[in-house]
């Protein structure tokens, strides 16, 4: 309880230490967790997704540079073991993104991709709660666009932003073309390359084709060209972020989309208790099936439900 006091109080060793705590996952943080997520809520969280190479690490360390200047306090989750926040030069453009770094207004945490079975949203998503908790307004989770959990995370966000690169061939944005659908705002970044104007123009065509997702009330998706080197479209960025926030907070569809995420939280979190209680039982209970697997006594759909009763009947005392 007074790590989560210290962490409201914004001590970023404290932030730190929950964060890890809810990596880890144990039991233990839970009773913290449970009670930050009723103290979260008032937060921006934006899901920043796209494949790797897209620019997502640059362009949202310029997002966060404009939104400082405007006083909003920073908080980003990086679920990318690539992404240079720490240390690593974007552009040449180390110093800034240390600048970043040590900006009180700004808390960057980078979370290991692999870590307990299927746990990564819901650290994730716990992680924005107590940067949220903490006072970070605004909060981007940066995820790699590949792999059902991360576009899941990228879309458990009020407001979602994918981003697209010119010169990526029509196969890579076929395999995209799972994460295109799910944007709230489409960038297209490194806009000072001659072909970005084509990435841009199929894009909007594809919108207008209405081969993105059903149209959401009220909100017609735009799609806005960056440049991390002059600067360029990264107002625009903010605007539409800013006016997506609207949406996000003031409509029925925002609310309807928040419905979705608590789903979704709770499905993961759910998921997560199941497998964890799953590994615990099933070594205790498996070793006569499997023999009798080994020995081809029994088929392995037969014994797999078989397993899941006794599991069931060891759960209900
Ligand atoms: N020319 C140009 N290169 C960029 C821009 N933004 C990012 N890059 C480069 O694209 C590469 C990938 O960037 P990064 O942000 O790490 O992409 P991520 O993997 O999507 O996070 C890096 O070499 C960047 O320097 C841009 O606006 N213009
Ligand atoms: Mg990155």
């Amino acid at each position: 309880v007074a790590l989560i006091e210290r962490a409201q109080a914004g001590q970023p060793a404290a932030i730190g230490r929950l964060i890890s705590r809810a990596e880890a996952g144990t039991a233990e943080a839970r009773e913290a967790l449970a009670r930050i997520y009723q103290l979260a809520g008032r937060a921006h969280v934006i899901g920043i997704t796209g494949v790797p190479g897209s620019g997502k690490s640059t362009l949202v360390g310029k997002l966060a540079e404009k939104l400082r200047k405007k006083g909003t306090k920073v908080g980003i989750v990086a679920i990318d073991p690539s992404s240079p926040y720490s240390g690593g030069a974007i552009l040449g453009d180390r110093i800034r993104m240390t600048e970043l770094a040590t900006d009180p207004g700004v808390y960057i945490r980078s979370m290991a991709t692999r870590g307990a079975t299927g746990g990564m949203a819901r650290a994730a998503l716990d992680a924005v709660d107590i940067l949220d908790v903490a006072g970070y307004q605004t909060i981007i989770i940066e995820t790699v666009g590949v792999g059902q959990d991360e576009v899941e995370i990228a879309r458990a966000s009020h407001t979602t932003v994918v981003v697209s690169a010119p010169g990526l061939g029509d196969e890579i944005q076929a395999i995209k073309a799972g994460i295109l659908e799910i944007a709230d705002i489409h960038v297209v970044s490194k806009c000072d390359r001659s072909d970005a104007n084509r990435t841009v123009t199929d894009l909007k065509q594809m919108l207008m084709l209405g081969l993105g997702d059903a149209p959401k009330s009220g909100w017609s998706i735009p799609v806005v060209g960056t440049s991390a080197i002059s600067g360029e479209g990264l107002d625009d960025l903010v605007t539409a972020i800013g006016r997506h926030r609207s949406v996000a907070f003031d409509t029925e569809s925002g609310r309807r989309r928040r419905i979705d995420i608590a789903r979704f939280r709770l499905r993961k979190t759910a998921e997560n208790l199941l497998l964890e209680r799953f590994a615990q039982d099933i070594d205790a209970c498996a070793a006569p099936l499997v023999e009798q697997l080994a020995g081809r006594t029994g088929d392995p759909y037969s014994l797999a439900e078989e397993l899941l009763k006794l599991i069931a009947r060891e759960e209900t005392p």
